[in-house]
């Protein structure tokens, strides 16, 4: 019986994640995370740290156009991308910004907020400052050429109600649809990864939900909802409806639960459970997905609804993406 008293909620199908680790291992949510993790896999596969392969992988995704990450992706429903990020690594240093605006690789302003400042998070137009004085430059007010055509098509209804699985639509319904050339479209990135030393870190980076609410901050840059590394333990990040997340401190509770023994994918599920207790009758209409590894290199995955995915890299061809178990 787990101490938090929801084993009740635990279903019949236990699905164990492997418990075979990997040293090192990196693993990021949706599809895009493939290219993450060729990135960081770069990184950790040359004795590098865990902690610059988490800001390299991201980066990635930041640098593509996509619905949900970077200065391409979905604006706010003013009409302003701002974005979130944040940034844990080994020591439990950690460092975030939020709202961010017009800057291109905001993991790395969150870095620098963790590597060389007294502060864990800084936000709007404070972080924006910082990263200006930091070096990071300053790019143009301007949509995407697929953002400005979805939040033209949005502002004929305004609807504001968030779609499950958008990641997986590529701008998907409040957003663009798949790039021109039919390509793959994404979503929030988070990333955590054990290098060949045996330490965690994690990123998290993300657009936010499309067309919200100007000044809405989602759990990406939260440290304990959208991403948690205990060095001790394991690390977690989480996707989906951000709110959902903050309200359990998602990933926090992920690394908890694999504290008192649960593997990677128990804990996630448990975590998932979590959000189910406190509303069923809303926890059918969202979407959150945790992912984690532990100490040991072992993953896993848990999500509310069908349809998150997350890639898994150990080894030169070893770089694949998993479907989450769900609890629909
Ligand atoms: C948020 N969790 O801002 C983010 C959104 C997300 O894939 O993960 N999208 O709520």
């Amino acid at each position: 019986m787990s101490t938090f008293g929801f084993s009740g909620l635990v279903s019949s199908k236990v699905f164990r994640a492997p418990q075979k680790g990997y040293k090192p291992i990196v693993i990021s949510t949706w599809k895009e995370g493939i290219n993450a993790n060729k990135a960081a896999w770069q990184i950790l596969n040359n004795k590098g740290k865990a902690l610059d392969a988490v800001e390299a992988g991201v980066m990635v995704t930041e640098n593509t156009i996509n619905c949900c990450v970077g200065l391409g992706a979905n604006p706010d429903r003013d009409g302003i991308v701002t974005l979130d990020a944040s940034i844990m690594d080994h020591t439990g240093n950690a460092g975030s910004v939020a709202a961010l605006e017009r800057i291109k690789h905001p993991i790395s302003v969150a870095r620098r907020v963790m590597e060389k400042t007294p502060h864990v998070m800084l936000v709007g137009e404070g972080a924006q400052k910082f990263a200006i004085n930091e070096g990071f430059p300053l790019e143009a007010q301007k949509l995407s050429e697929e953002a400005d055509k979805q939040y033209k098509e949005w502002l004929k209804t305004s609807k504001y109600k968030p779609i499950i699985n958008i990641e997986n639509t590529g701008h998907g319904p409040f957003a663009p649809a798949n790039l021109p050339d039919g390509s793959l479209n994404h979503d929030t990135i988070g990333m955590v990864a054990l290098d060949a030393f045996g330490n965690l870190s994690g990123s998290c980076t993300t657009s936010g939900m499309g067309f919200k609410m100007r000044g809405r901050v989602g759990d990406s840059p939260i440290i304990g909802a959208g991403l948690f590394v205990d060095n001790e333990i394991g690390a977690a990040t989480a996707t989906g409806l951000g709110e959902e997340v903050i309200k359990i401190c998602g990933t926090h509770l992920v690394v908890e639960l694999m504290r008192q023994g649960l593997s990677p994918q128990e804990a996630c599920k448990k975590a998932v459970e979590r959000i189910i207790k406190k509303d069923p009758e809303k926890a059918k209409e969202n979407q959150v997905g945790f992912i984690a590894i532990n100490k040991a290199g072992a993953y896993g995955a848990f999500c509310l609804q069908k349809g998150f995915n997350y890639a898994v890299c150990y080894a030169n061809d070893q770089n694949v993406l998993i479907d989450s178990e769900s609890w629909y």
